[in-house]
């Protein structure tokens, strides 16, 4: 098989460049190692800036986004008892969409086939080759066969565990990590939201976030140390945990319902650089990892491939070059910045093992800071809208 641009994972940046790069008039083909099925049931992230929410308008794959998707025009950070409102609409001019990763990822695949997207699913052994020339190929199996997709350019839109970072040379690239001590243990219900806008707890046993997807389905978060298992954590444990950690009149608000989902996630910080090594691209969480405290994940991801698309497009139908060759330090530039904020929120908010009481009273008077500072609310805000591209 033959086609422009060989895209790996579809995963939020894979989908959104497939169909960037096809309403363009460019050829793609995604190649993905789960089911169709699997990538569906995946629950991310939920906080869209307007980076992403152009995307899927510019698409016009927005419609279900538009009729579901809440809008909020701020949301709070809890030290114990009370809540530090950041009015993000007043303090930017702009609003974040509330709306599920998963849902994105679903209107994305439904509208593929129409829009001669194709999606290869269950791909076994994917491997890339000749990357440092200008005819590399995609190898994979399916169904017990070996197949190749030759390209001119490969899109590494594979996770962090994707094969396409690594087959960038140990000498061509670096990495530069940041480890936290914690996961966050996630709970998806079926019951109204605590509060109309999301809360993101600062308590002495350690951070809570109180989320959600719709107006009948919450999401809610409490940090836990990396040894616990989920099944160390019973329902009725989780909601007292969290009750615990969000402040009163919230915790007074959840509505208990049984767990459709529970996991842990650990969080980490983590960008490769370059993100270009010959005519490989690296785009998301290929190249780099954001703890979820800034909602930055899935929204770096629309970034890198707004900017992979216009580079890729330019190439193809106008011959330049510029925006493939600047491709790497303009999408790092915005990644460096939301890895510096989604850092910052989670040194705020958590409770490190090695935090002392003179520690937690720099948290606290950083949030009381937050609390009477304009300035201050205004510097998390625009950050938490997401900075221009
Ligand atoms: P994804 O979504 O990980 O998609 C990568 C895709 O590549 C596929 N893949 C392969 N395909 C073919 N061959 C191979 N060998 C392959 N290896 C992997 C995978 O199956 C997958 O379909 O990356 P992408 O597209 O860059 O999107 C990034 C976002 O998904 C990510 O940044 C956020 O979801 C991060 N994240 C969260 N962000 C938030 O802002 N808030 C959250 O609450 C939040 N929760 C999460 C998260 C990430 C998680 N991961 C990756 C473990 C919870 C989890 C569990
Ligand atoms: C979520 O709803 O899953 C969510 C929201 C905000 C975050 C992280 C996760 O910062």
């Amino acid at each position: 098989m033959k086609t422009d641009v060989a895209i790996i994972g579809s995963g939020p940046s894979g989908l959104m460049l497939g169909h960037l790069l096809r309403q363009a008039g460019v050829e793609a083909v995604i190649v993905e190692r789960q089911s169709k099925e699997h990538v569906l049931s995946r629950i991310r992230a939920g906080v869209l800036e307007t980076v992403t929410t152009d995307i899927l308008e510019d698409l016009d794959i927005a419609d279900r986004m538009r009729a579901e998707g809440l809008p909020h025009d701020g949301f709070n950070l809890a030290d114990g008892e009370r809540l530090i409102r950041i009015d993000i609409k007043a303090l930017t001019g702009k609003q974040v969409m509330v709306y599920g990763q998963t849902e994105v990822t679903k209107d994305l695949i439904d509208a593929a086939p129409a829009r001669g997207l194709e999606i290869i699913w269950e791909a076994e052994e994917t491997a890339l080759h000749d990357i440092e020339s200008d005819a590399p190929y995609v190898a994979f199996t399916k169904d017990g066969a070996q197949h190749r997709i030759e390209a001119r350019f490969i899109a590494g839109c594979d996770g962090f565990h994707g094969p396409s970072r690594k087959a960038v040379p140990e000498a061509s690239g670096r990495g530069f990590e940041k480890v936290y001590p914690f996961g966050w243990l996630g709970v998806l219900c079926d019951a109204p939201p605590c509060d109309h806008e999301l809360i993101y707890a600062n308590h002495e046993n350690g951070f809570a976030l109180a989320s959600m997807r719709s107006m009948t389905r919450s999401r809610y978060y409490i940090q836990v140390p990396l040894t616990e298992q989920v099944e160390d954590w019973p329902d009725d444990k989780f909601w007292e945990e969290l009750c615990r950690r969000l402040p009163p009149a919230a915790a007074a608000n959840v509505t208990r319902a049984p767990a459709l989902e529970k996991s842990i996630a650990p969080l980490r910080s983590y960008v490769f650089e370059p993100m270009r090594h010959g005519s490989l691209f690296l785009a998301g969480d290929a190249a780099h990892i954001v703890p979820p405290t800034g909602a930055k994940g899935l929204n770096l991801a629309a970034s890198d491939v707004r900017y992979l698309s216009r580079a890729l497009i330019a190439w193809f139908k106008k011959n330049d070059a510029e925006g493939l060759a600047g491709y790497s330090q303009t999408a790092l530039a915005r990644v460096w910045k939301a890895e510096r904020f989604s850092w910052q929120l989670t040194m705020l908010m958590h409770r490190f093992p090695e935090d002392g009481p003179f520690d937690r009273r720099i948290q606290l008077a950083e949030l009381d800071y937050i609390a009477t500072s304009e300035t201050a609310r205004r510097a998390i805000a625009e950050n938490y809208v997401g900075l221009p591209l």
